[in-house]
């Protein structure tokens, strides 16, 4: 299906029994916001929406019944044969309210999308995250009133709410991160909630050929890129590694004309040459941008703000990319990634033995969940669209379910998808090992840099960088802080006092 964005790439909404009082709809990502209120038997529904121009197949009503959807859907031409004959529902939100009057709650079961989406019926608000919760969706539940949204910040006001069946957020009362994969049906009256898991990472292991692994990995692959490609030239930020270089190829195959890639690097480290290889190859029109590390740690604020995540190895793997795309002008874009590729396949487990390789993968595939790495907020912030075919669910399905030994094989890593895109890239880009992004870019040593020089002992880094970005998350989500008011600097020192006043307790 040709597009472009999506309709909606985010909302916030109250579903109440007594009109309620309005929020105020902080998203970090930009956007126009449309507003729509409806009554759904004696519920007020109260939403904004954040779009870039044309939101209405982002919401849909029928027979009492409103589906909001902030996101996509990449399995539109299965869906619509699940329907009666003649039923063909116009935009991703008519096609899950169609759904849902079939399957209800388990219409989401067969959704491969990314996405968060809200249903609101007599007496129920359903919130719904898509297989791997790749677009964040946060719940504050009390008697008569259900509040939701795509960003944590836009509940900082909201009223405390009462527990329900997912995760709470950090010093945010009541509001709590709906689970990767779930469906959370909440009775608005009550406030009580059930909760329905949709998708779980497959735990067995197909044992195929080598030729059949080659070939489920490749038409899947080529699937999810197509499902991801809009009507115009398509955008992949390119690292010049064997994933992202597989998504650009894949994008070019089916593009009129030459796509765009993107990379970036520092004065520290880039992995330009590489990326340029595979441009050429291409013939992609190649942009490479540049920027110091102290621009690149500047944006830290930022990178927490979009993620709203408290890891600090995952903000490292982000910081690179939200400074990348905060340099991307507009208009908004949609952008293709290789992001996510080494978790399924085992990429950033660096030794032969295929216990540990397996080991490394379940591990990967059970902790994902509330890091948020995948959110279209980060990109969102400069008012561009990404999305990761390797997380497509289907994708996800077969890379998972592979024999470890067809991930490393012969000595390489990621074995089945070098073999899978041998015939269309280069030779040296499909055996080359690659560094990590937030290696790549010289992002992880220029922080630890960063700490050292504000006297953080070496042993004490990581520890430093966790309390970086917790203190980052609390001002500028719990806050509501602008990240451009807040200085890394100044929060690297208070950590660093922080950790010495801690050690001169300890030594006491
Ligand atoms: P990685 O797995 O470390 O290669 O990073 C995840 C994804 O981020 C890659 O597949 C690329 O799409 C993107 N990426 C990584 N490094 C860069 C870079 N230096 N410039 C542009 N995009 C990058
Ligand atoms: N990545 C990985 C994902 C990072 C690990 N995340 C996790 N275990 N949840 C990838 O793109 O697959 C890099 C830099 O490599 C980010
Ligand atoms: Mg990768």
């Amino acid at each position: 299906m040709a597009r472009n964005l999506p309709a909606s790439v985010g909302f916030l909404v109250e579903v109440s029994e007594d009109g309620g009082s309005p929020l105020d709809p902080v998203f970090a990502s930009l956007g126009s916001r449309t507003e729509l209120s409806e009554r759904i038997d004696g519920q007020s529904l109260r939403a904004v929406l954040l779009h870039s121009g044309a939101p209405d197949s982002a919401h849909a009503h029928a027979r009492g019944t409103t589906v909001i959807l902030a996101g996509e859907l990449y399995n539109q031409d299965e869906l619509i044969r699940l329907l009666p004959g003649d039923a063909s529902p116009v935009g991703d939100a008519a096609l899950v309210l169609a759904l849902f009057a079939v399957y209800d709650v388990h219409a989401f079961r067969l959704l491969n999308g990314r996405f968060a989406a809200l249903v609101g019926s007599a007496g129920r608000t359903v919130l719904a995250t898509d297989h791997a919760g790749s677009v964040p969706l946060y719940a504050c539940a009390t008697a008569g009133r259900v509040l939701a949204a795509t960003e944590a910040k836009a509940l900082r006001a909201a009223p405390a709410g009462r527990p329900i069946a997912a995760r709470p957020v950090r010093r945010l009362a009541g509001v709590h991160q709906v689970p990767a994969g779930t469906v959370l049906d909440i009775a608005v009256g009550t406030g009580k909630c059930v909760a329905h898991q949709t998708w779980t990472p497959p735990l067995g292991r197909r044992i195929v050929s080598e030729n059949e692994a080659v070939d489920s990995v490749r038409r899947v692959l080529e699937r999810a890129v197509a499902a991801r490609t809009g009507s115009d030239t398509p955008l992949v930020v390119l690292s010049g590694g064997i994933d992202s270089s597989s998504v650009a190829t894949l994008a070019a195959r089916r593009s009129a004309g030459p796509i765009d890639t993107v990379s970036m690097g520092t004065e520290e480290a880039d992995e330009f040459p590489q990326a340029r290889v595979v441009a050429t190859h291409l013939a992609s029109a190649h942009r490479e941008i540049s920027m110091s590390t102290a621009d690149l740690l500047r944006q830290l604020p930022h990178a927490v703000w979009a993620a709203e995540s408290l890891d600090p190895d995952i903000i490292e793997y982000l910081l690179p990319l939200t400074a990348l795309y905060l340099r991307l002008e507009g208009p908004g874009r949609r952008i293709l990634t290789g992001y996510g590729a080494d978790i399924p396949l085992g990429g950033m487990h660096r030794e032969d033995r295929l216990p540990q390789l397996d080991t490394a993968v379940c591990h990967d595939m059970a902790t994902f969940d509330g890091l948020n790495e995948m959110t279209p907020v980060l990109s969102g912030i400069s008012g561009h669209w990404s999305t990761h075919p390797f997380w497509d669910r289907d994708v996800l399905d077969v890379l998972v379910g592979l024999e470890a030994g067809l991930k490393r094989r012969y000595g390489q890593d990621k074995w089945v998808l070098r073999a899978a895109m041998g015939d269309l890239l280069p030779h040296e880009v499909v055996i080359r090992p690659k560094l990590g992004v937030h290696e790549g870019s010289g992002t992880t040593s220029s922080f630890t840099r960063l700490l050292t020089e504000s006297s953080v002992p070496p042993g004490s880094v990581h520890r430093a960088k966790h309390l970086v970005v917790q203190q980052l998350f609390d001002q500028v989500v719990v806050e509501g802080r602008h990240p451009d008011e807040v200085k890394t600097d100044a929060v690297v020192q208070w950590a660093a006092d922080r950790l010495d006043a801690d050690a001169r307790t300890a030594a006491q």
